[in-house]
């Protein structure tokens, strides 16, 4: 492939609900621009794009890919994102490195919840957006209703660049109101606008004039003198308002049938910006300063890792050039992991085909294999001039497995395979929790997470079975009480001799442990109150209701006995340690549970069923706002009630609904709920035992 220059590069993300035809766009266009034979199919496995093992057997994106699109001496960049929201992850790493986004919406569909979800995804990150309406050669389309409902559901000065020719199976081609011709069929033939047409193609031109007047004073001024603009100045208008957030043009497309694709391609190349058409790039300099250079071979070398995937070959590290130029064969720094990486040679990705280049320039996407100890989110530079670039923003989990490994050697490789899951998926997390002593995989779904799974045993050879986590419960008091306890041993031998005083106070339930001595006058030596202490700690792990963590406690020893000979640290732990679950035990202990900050964005037609269902999960409803056509719930929700909670939504909305959830806090497990909880704690740990 022929080495582009930075004004000659378009980076741009292919956005939408899920199956409004992503992937079908690109192999389209791969297609059309004769960088493959035969069009790649996604139904049939074939997609270039869809080469993961996972989305062959799904029909479906999973991962982002890239595609470079030679087109008319330019190089578009087109990074396919999975539409389907449990991979959220790879849509906001794609947007982080691109100029512009393509929002694909199914034309019979309309606007869904993902095209929401991206749509807002793409307006934080300030990106030009072009709106495609899409699959219009499908039965019982309606290119109006369509193009209303992004008018009702989404924000934005929406201006067609085309009107339709034909909708559904009659679906022919496209009036390009810039051009003021007609394009047809799948060899985009150039064709006079039907007559029919011309009257509503006239007044839409207009239209798209006054929306690239919009884009600059001077436009504005010369638009109401000569009461038109000339062709150059409507696009440099329209990029122009589009950067500014002004104008969202829309476009019309049939990528399965070939119709109605060039068009799109042009408009990726005219109307979104450059790499180096958007301002500086921003970083920060080895000093902490926040410093900007241009987007720019000649700028401080800057390539940003903005995703890792474990390839057969190796490591497979995927790079965005914003300053210099990153040669095969080279050594850069590593701002982030602070040490120098070697950079063997550079590919072009085409889905999964690697096509070697010597360069890669400022502004460009490619890739690099085995880069050493560097993590997606890591900024390569120069030694002499350290830059970090900012990490990509991703949300929380919000799906939870435990997992178990099958076999002895399954259990060596587990946390070996979960780092490398988690390094190639930074909305995937792992953590073995003290309180359960399971293994939890975390992340944005049910279906992410099976899929992370099956990843371990495909590639990592991992064998694992899943099971709903168990809830991480703590234990507290809820009132003062004392204890007194002795601790004697004189049986043969040197004697064990141990009496201690001990207060328990509560504190906040999320407040951890505190210790305090009031003793005066030496009953005890301080070095037993030190043992004293730390046998009130070990029984922290595991309190007096059903063995779970104890917080929000202060113990305090206020007194005791120490005998001259037998009186020894162990003796003293020992005493610490019975005397604090002692104490406990008559502080009126509670459970503790983790509650969730959940909130549930869904149609307004669903919230008498949303608000329903949370009043049987003993959710705490906080507020609720109305977003257009969307209802948005706030609530506290104990995290034993939210572990079905994206299947049972996805259920209740027809997948309309969308929610995040947080940690927030440890409440109070009601009194009814938790002698069923100890006992079946204290049942799990007795199996444990016997076996
Ligand atoms: N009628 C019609 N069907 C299409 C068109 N484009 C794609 N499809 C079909 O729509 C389905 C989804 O297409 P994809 O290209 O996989 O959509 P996607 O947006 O990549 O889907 P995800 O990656 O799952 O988000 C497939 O069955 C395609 O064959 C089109 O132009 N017309
Ligand atoms: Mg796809």
């Amino acid at each position: 492939m022929k080495e582009y220059k930075t004004s000659q590069i378009r980076n741009v993300a292919l956005i939408s609900h899920n199956g409004a035809g992503k992937t079908t766009f690109v192999e389209r266009a791969l297609f059309n621009t004769g960088a493959t034979t035969r069009m790649g199919n996604v139904q049939n496995g074939t997609a270039v794009m869809d080469f993961e093992e996972e989305e062959m057997a799904r029909n479906s994106s999973v991962a982002a890919a890239i595609a470079p699109i030679e087109w008319r001496d330019h190089k578009l960049n087109i990074l396919d994102t999975p539409g389907f929201a449990d991979f959220i992850g790879e849509v906001n790493a794609a947007l982080r490195v691109v100029e512009g986004a393509l929002v694909l919406v199914e034309a019979v569909a309309g606007v869904e919840v993902g095209t929401e979800l991206v749509w807002h995804a793409a307006e934080q990150q300030n990106l030009p957006r072009v709106i495609v309406i899409n699959k219009m050669d499908r039965d019982n389309v309606r290119a109006q209703r369509a193009l209303n409902s992004v008018r009702d559901n989404l924000k934005g000065n929406f201006v067609p660049l085309q009107l339709p020719i034909g909708e559904g199976p009659s679906f022919k081609g496209v009036v390009d109101l810039l051009s003021m011709e007609a394009r047809l069929g799948d060899k985009d033939e150039r064709s006079p606008i039907p007559p029919d047409m011309v009257e509503a193609a006239e007044a839409a031109h207009m239209a798209v004039i006054e929306a690239a007047a919009e884009g600059d004073d001077a436009l504005m001024e010369k638009y109401f003198e000569e009461d038109t603009l000339p062709d150059e100045d409507i696009v440099r208008g329209l990029k122009l308002a589009m950067q500014q957030g002004l104008c969202v043009p829309v476009l019309y497309s049939a990528p399965q049938a070939g119709i109605a694709v060039v068009p799109v391609l042009n408009a990726i190349m005219r109307l979104f910006p450059a790499p180096d058409e958007v301002g500086p790039f921003t970083a920060v300099a080895a000093n902490g300063d926040t410093v900007e250079h241009p987007v720019s071979d000649s700028s401080p070398l800057a390539a940003f890792v903005f995703k890792t995937r474990e390839d057969p070959y190796g490591k497979m590290s995927y790079l965005r050039v914003y300053g210099g130029v990153v040669e095969s064969d080279s050594r850069v720094w590593d701002a982030n992991a602070d040490s120098e990486v070697r950079v063997g040679s550079l590919q072009l990705l085409r889905g999964k085909e690697q096509i070697p280049i010597p360069r890669l320039h400022a502004g460009d996407i490619g890739a690099v294999v085995k880069l050493g100890e560097t993590g997606t989110n890591d900024t390569l530079c120069d030694r002499g001039r350290k830059l970090k670039l900012e990490a990509i923003q991703q949300p929380p989990p919000i799906a939870q497995v435990a997992i178990h490994p099958v076999s002895q050697s399954d259990v060596a490789k587990l946390s070996q395979s979960l780092n490398r899951l988690v390094s190639e998926d930074l909305t995937l997390h792992w953590h073995t929790e003290q309180a359960t002593h399971e293994t939890i995989l975390a992340g944005m779904g049910n279906t992410h997470l099976e899929i992370a799974v099956k990843k371990a045993q495909q590639k990592f050879g991992v064998n694992m079975t899943t099971s709903v986590p168990l809830i991480p419960y703590r234990e507290t008091i809820t009132r003062t009480a004392q204890a007194e306890y002795t601790h004697k041993k004189q049986t043969g031998g040197a004697g064990q001799y141990a009496r201690v005083f001990l207060r328990v106070e509560s504190l906040d339930d999320d407040a951890g442990f505190e210790f305090a001595s009031e003793i005066f006058g030496g009953s005890i030596s301080a070095p037993f109150v030190a043992a004293t202490e730390k046998g009130c700690r070990q029984a922290l792990d595991a309190g007096p209701i059903a063995g779970y963590p104890v917080v929000g406690v202060k113990a305090i020893v206020y007194d005791g006995k120490e005998h001259p000979v037998d009186s020894k640290e162990i003796a003293f732990q020992t005493a610490g340690r019975e005397g604090f679950k002692k104490a406990m035990m008559e502080a009126g202990p509670i459970m503790l549970e983790p509650i969730y900050m959940v909130t549930i964005t869904v149609p307004s037609d669903n919230m008498g069923d949303i608000m329903g269902d949370l009043n049987t999960r003993r959710a705490r409803v906080l507020g609720m706002d109305q977003d257009g056509t969307k209802s948005i719930v706030r609530a506290e929700v104990p995290l034993a009630e939210m572990q079905a909670y994206s299947a049972d939504l996805r259920s209740m909305t027809q997948g309309r609904g969308v929610f995040s959830m947080v940690f927030q806090n440890y409440g109070r497990v009601p009194s009814h709920m938790q002698e069923k909880i100890a006992a079946e704690a204290r049942a799990r740990r007795e199996e444990h035992n016997t076996h």
